[in-house]
């Protein structure tokens, strides 16, 4: 019998105490490591957060390099993760934060398993530079794959900026993610699984597939473009991508 209560409550509370936790002892099939995802946020919505779409993970050659896993994740966003842009993170309230440069999709419309990335993009309000806070709760930032679903694939916060409405090509659109105004990690659009639309047509599918598809309103991260850079408090973060615009956020000294 798999603890899929007590392990989703061990992360909970490693989050809202920002105190890292031992990887977990025994590996979970990945269908736990999604219940255990899912128990964890049951939790968060029990205390008042709400729903704001999913993020998916590992969908660049990079971020699969950096962290030494090679399959597509996903994780669920809240309201309480999204920082507005030009806003301000706490870093006392994250165990170890990084941050990587990504696509954000706004939907206008609900989106069914399967779609086309024709059809999905017909459903997209806004298509905007986003920044992804992501913040393992696990000792050193390390875990297997089932680990880091269980742990709702280390979401922790997003920034979204204000972006622009779909029409223009965005399978080769330059990234450029400055911290302190020193330019850090410097990519292309391409490198979200060849063109970031093909992240939002897997996200309709893994949501749907789960119970829970696409909405409205929703926000999709298509994944990071880059590695992810370690955050320190101090520091100013800012994406450009090209022709869709920036993005940014601080992060108070304690
Ligand atoms: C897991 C989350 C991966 C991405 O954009 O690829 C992810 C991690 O690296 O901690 O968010
Ligand atoms: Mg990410």
């Amino acid at each position: 019998m798999v603890e899929i209560a007590a392990i989703a409550e061990r992360l909970d509370t490693a989050m809202l105490t920002a105190t890292a936790t031992p990887q977990l002892a025994e590996p979970l099939a990945i269908e736990d490591a999604y219940a255990v995802q899912a128990a964890s946020m049951a939790r968060r919505y029990a205390r008042g957060e709400r729903r704001a779409g999913i993020k998916m993970g590992f969908t660049s050659r990079a971020k699969m390099v950096q962290m030494g896993l090679d399959e597509m994740i996903w994780g669920r966003l809240t309201d309480a993760m999204l920082v507005e842009d030009g806003g301000t993170i706490d870093f006392a309230r994250f165990v170890h934060p990084r941050v990587e440069p990504e696509i954000a999709f706004v939907l206008r419309a609900d989106l069914p398993a399967t779609v086309t990335p024709a059809s999905a993009l017909a459903a997209v309000a806004a298509v905007a530079p986003a920044l992804e806070i992501i913040d393992s709760r696990y000792r050193d930032f390390k875990f297997s794959l089932t680990d880091v679903v269980a742990d709702n694939s280390s979401s922790s916060a997003f920034v979204v900026g204000r972006g622009v409405p779909v029409g223009l090509d965005l399978s080769n659109l330059g990234m450029l993610l400055e911290i302190d105004g020193i330019a850090r990690q410097i990519g292309s659009s391409a490198a979200i699984l060849g063109d970031p639309v093909r992240s939002l047509v897997a996200a309709a599918r893994l949501a749907a597939g789960a119970g829970e598809p696409l909405r409205a309103g929703d926000v999709v991260l298509a994944g990071g473009a880059t590695a992810a850079e370690h955050l320190a408090p101090g520091q100013h973060v800012r994406l450009r991508v090209q022709s869709i615009g920036a993005v940014e956020f601080s992060v108070r000294r304690p």
